[in-house]
């Protein structure tokens, strides 16, 4: 009897790791060719790591996006997100770690690599941003001396889309064979598969977007009070019914949501719409409203 040949194909876990604000979602983005995760230019704007699934013919890649790994910590949520890196890294077999080189090196890198050092995961150092490090804002110099740690070193833009499919051509190298069979069950396994792909049927992504708003039209610390939880989600045949809360920690906070004659709201709500109405291609109602809750950093902390 003739034994059937199993195919195999690349697979493997990749962890997106680095500091706030060097464009690891945006990156993310960038390799899937659609928004699979909210980016703003505020630090700490990925609270949750999340996962999906790039596929080609190649392989398949469950990728995480991480949030980025502060130092100095002084608030709950803080406290919160930045265990949710160091849950990931040991299931990855490959770490990506982003720096953005037009800003210059600071401590906060030196967490981000105590961790990349003691994994023992393939590894890429991605320098992040060449679109922007021009001139006396080219610090990719100051970064140079990581390059040893790592398997392969890569500069991309993922503003701009350039040098990605480079960067997934080295993670495809350094990724493992598997027979095709067993990468689904493993898929299905991590519940990857449709995470957090954009879908109006996912409260959390909705809530998510409405978020990221809220970091660009709010400033200061104003974004960092607030969390979003979406309460309806109605199909009326003519149009989808949106209904979230904006929850806030001080009545201060409520305020600046809200901003004079009800403006910041509006322009939080009409962005968050326009987006779900391009994403969805139907009409969308969204009901926003605004409420003190001091207690909703103690809710995400034991979610
Ligand atoms: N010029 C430039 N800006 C970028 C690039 N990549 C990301 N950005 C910007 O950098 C800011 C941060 O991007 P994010 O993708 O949210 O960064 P992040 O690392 O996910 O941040 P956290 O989730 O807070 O850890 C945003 O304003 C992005 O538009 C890039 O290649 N070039
Ligand atoms: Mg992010």
């Amino acid at each position: 009897m003739v034994k059937s040949e199993t195919i195999k194909k690349k697979f493997g876990r990749v962890v997106i790791l680095g500091r706030p604000n060097t464009g690891k979602s945006t990156l993310l983005n960038a390799i899937m060719s659609q928004k699979v995760a909210i980016t703003s230019p505020l630090p700490q704007t990925t609270r949750k790591n999340s996962r999906v699934v790039f596929s080609d013919e190649r392989g398949k890649i469950i990728f995480s996006d991480t949030p980025g790994i502060i130092n100095k910590i002084n608030d709950l949520v803080g406290k919160r997100v930045n265990t949710e890196a160091p849950k990931e890294l040991g299931r990855g077999n490959v770490i990506v770690c982003v720096v953005d080189i037009s800003r210059p090196k600071s401590d906060e890198e030196n967490k981000v690599i105590g961790l990349v050092r003691k994994s023992d995961s393939r590894k890429i150092l991605v320098y992040n941003k060449t679109d922007a490090a021009i001139g006396s804002k080219d610090h990719m110099a100051e970064y140079n001396y990581l390059e040893d740690e790592f398997d392969k070193v890569i500069s991309v833009s993922a503003i701009k889309e350039k040098n990605v499919k480079g960067l997934i051509n080295y993670i495809f190298e350094l990724l493992p064979e598997v027979d095709e069979e067993n990468i689904e069950k493993d898929i299905e396994i991590t519940e990857a598969k449709n995470r957090p792909v954009i879908s109006m049927n996912s409260r959390e992504y909705i809530a998510e977007l409405i978020r990221e708003k809220a970091y660009l039209f709010l400033r200061k610390e104003v974004p960092y009070s607030i969390n979003v939880e979406v309460t309806k989600v109605q199909d009326k045949q003519k149009l989808i019914l949106i209904q979230a809360t904006i929850y806030t920690t001080a009545d201060r906070y409520k305020k600046m949501v809200i901003g004079k004659g009800g403006k910041k709201i509006k322009e939080i709500g009409y962005n968050a719409r326009k987006e779900l109405e391009l994403m969805s291609r139907r009409k969308i109602f969204l009901e926003l409203t605004v409420q003190i809750d001091p207690h909703w950093p103690e809710r995400v902390i034991s979610n």
